[in-house]
């Protein structure tokens, strides 16, 4: 009895569970652009066009392997418009009454899967290090789920970086060594490019046409779309940017979007790369001495450490965890969010590069745009939708424990200890970014403020029954403590009419 097979825009991978569950003799893959999975956010152009086109070639690649594939393109007439509406076409087409599927990485699927009135078969998805009971079993009566304590039992899983029963020069974090910042000028020209086949071509003229009006530009578009190009992307960061990517991983830059960071999200999250095959290529640059220990564990530390860890905690927690608000934070979010038209250049700089290339890099989008958020007390389920829209990489189980949790502190702090927040000081030490700011860095209040450093005080103030008890914040209250009255109010009431300004 023929059964069918989904295969999602984020699980283009040859071993996937769902194939292997498969028989390629009866079985049917369906794989399908629709309306819904386009629209459930408003994508950034570039990432529909990069999941449309990947998807496309992979259906191709499935097929010369003898997979019987049916492929639904945005455009096709009978389009029926959702996954759960095409295994239903496709079901009644073919006769098949039940469906193999990989859980796909977002409660909201899940549960639209579990809906359908077919028999579904869902496997774990096995592309990841850890499976989520290990994760569970881990995470089982522990007071503080810190990342580090899950990444050391990953490096022992794995074995990457081991030296017997010890980490590899005998300390596992390496990352008070990946705090130089901004360099004057950077030695690697940027992540590998390639040029749109037809197949792309094709996608971003259809693209071009249905969501040409979205935040973001669609062209020019240089992603990797197929895994022998994702892999090239791949040995290309780890001869030529893996060597300095420890020392420069925080560093900003107004002229450098890419810095030493290796792009290879968007290919992990749908499956043209494997995390293991990319942890082990960087451990392999480390043992032929091309690439230091700092930087290989602190590259080794984000896929198997966060990566892992994030997903844990998404699954774990359920699905109103992007709904979570523990700061009762209200805030609109601010209209240049989506034109990038501030005075702030960290901001401008930050948003201008999203909207270019749907992308920027970790610190940007915790210290400047998450930050800003943060101290301005943007509601949290905006600022979520705002990263799920705007980054190629963003999928609800990746996107929602960095934003709500690490970002945002919405999930009360679970993921992180104490906010990531900062003042401008921050931003000043690590970039470029204020040397060509309408605003000073350096000053505290009046007209020239930096807005971060009203905000910052703001904030503390604001929470202060929450985080002045909290050991790792208590010298900063200390010092909110000690300053005078006057210049307390005045810092209020400037960050007040600052907030007001916002809306
Ligand atoms: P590199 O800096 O070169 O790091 C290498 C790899 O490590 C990345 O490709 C990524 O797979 C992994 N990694 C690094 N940090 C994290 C992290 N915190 N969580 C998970 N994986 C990590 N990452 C996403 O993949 N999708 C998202 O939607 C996403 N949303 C984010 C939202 C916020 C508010 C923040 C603060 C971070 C978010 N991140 C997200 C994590 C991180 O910013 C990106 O993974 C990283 O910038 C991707 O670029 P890169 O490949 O150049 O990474
Ligand atoms: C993100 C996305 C988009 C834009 N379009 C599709 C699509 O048309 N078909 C599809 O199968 N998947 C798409 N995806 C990826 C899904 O949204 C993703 O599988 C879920 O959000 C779970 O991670
Ligand atoms: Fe950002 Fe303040 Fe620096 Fe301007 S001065 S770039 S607003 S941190």
């Amino acid at each position: 009895m023929t059964r069918l097979v989904l295969v999602l825009g984020d699980q283009l991978t040859d071993t996937l569970s769902a194939l292997k569950a498969a028989d390629k003799l009866t079985d049917v893959v369906v794989m399908a652009e629709v309306a819904e999975e386009a629209t459930y956010v408003q994508h950034h152009p570039k990432k529909i066009a990069f999941i449309f086109a990947a998807m496309r070639k992979f259906a191709a690649r499935l097929r010369e392997d003898g997979w019987d594939v049916r492929y639904t393109q945005l455009d096709d007439t009978e389009n029926a418009g959702s996954i759960p509406a095409e295994l239903l076409r496709r079901a009644e087409d073919t006769g098949a009454s039940e469906v193999i599927a990989a859980q796909p990485g977002e409660w909201r699927l899940i549960e639209a899967l579990e809906d359908m009135p077919l028999k579904l078969t869902m496997r774990p998805d096995t592309r990841f290090v850890s499976t989520q009971e290990e994760f569970d079993a881990w995470a089982k009566g522990r007071k503080a789920l810190r990342m580090e304590y899950f990444y050391r039992d990953m490096r022992r899983k794995t074995g990457l970086l081991m030296d017997g029963d010890d980490p590899e020069g005998g300390k596992w974090n390496y990352d008070s060594e990946n705090r130089k910042p901004a360099p004057d000028d950077i030695a690697f020209s940027g992540p590998m490019q390639f040029t749109p086949d037809d197949t792309v071509e094709e996608v971003l003229d259809l693209v071009e046409a249905r969501f040409g009006n979205s935040f973001g530009t669609l062209r020019p578009f240089w992603f990797a779309t197929d895994q022998g190009q994702a892999r090239r992307a791949l040995a290309h960061f780890i001869t030529y940017a893996l060597p300095r990517f420890g020392d420069f991983q925080d560093a900003m830059m107004n002229d450098n979007r890419f810095l030493y960071h290796a792009l290879i999200s968007p290919y992990l999250n749908v499956g043209l790369l494997d995390p293991m095959e990319v942890c082990k290529a960087a451990e392999e640059a480390y043992k032929d001495g091309h690439a230091p220990l700092n930087a290989v564990e602190g590259f080794i530390r984000q896929i198997i450490g966060w990566r892992e860890y994030v997903r844990g905690i998404y699954f774990r927690e359920g699905p109103d965890y992007p709904r979570r608000n523990a700061l009762n934070h209200q805030r609109k979010l601010p209209e240049f969010f989506w034109t990038g038209e501030t005075e702030m250049n960290c901001l401008s700089k930050a948003i201008t590069q999203t909207a270019e290339e749907a992308y920027a890099h970790h610190i940007q989008r915790l210290m400047v745009t998450g930050n800003f958020a943060l101290l301005a007390g943007i509601n949290p389920h905006e600022v979520h939708e705002w990263y799920l829209r705007v980054y190629i990489d963003a999928f609800e189980w990746v996107e929602a424990p960095n934003t709500i949790g690490m970002s945002q502190f919405a999930d009360g702090g679970i993921i992180a200890s104490k906010p990531y927040v900062s003042s401008g000081a921050y931003i000043n030490r690590m970039s470029d970014y204020c040397k060509s700011c309408r605003y000073k860095v350096n000053d505290k209040t009046g007209e020239d403020a930096c807005p971060f450093n009203l905000l910052y005080w703001h904030f503390l103030d604001r929470h202060a029954d929450r985080f002045s008890g909290n050991n790792r914040m208590s010298q900063i209250y200390a010092n909110w403590k000690r300053m005078e009255e006057d210049r307390k109010q005045t810092i209020l009431s400037e960050a007040e009419a600052f907030l007001d300004g916002l809306s």
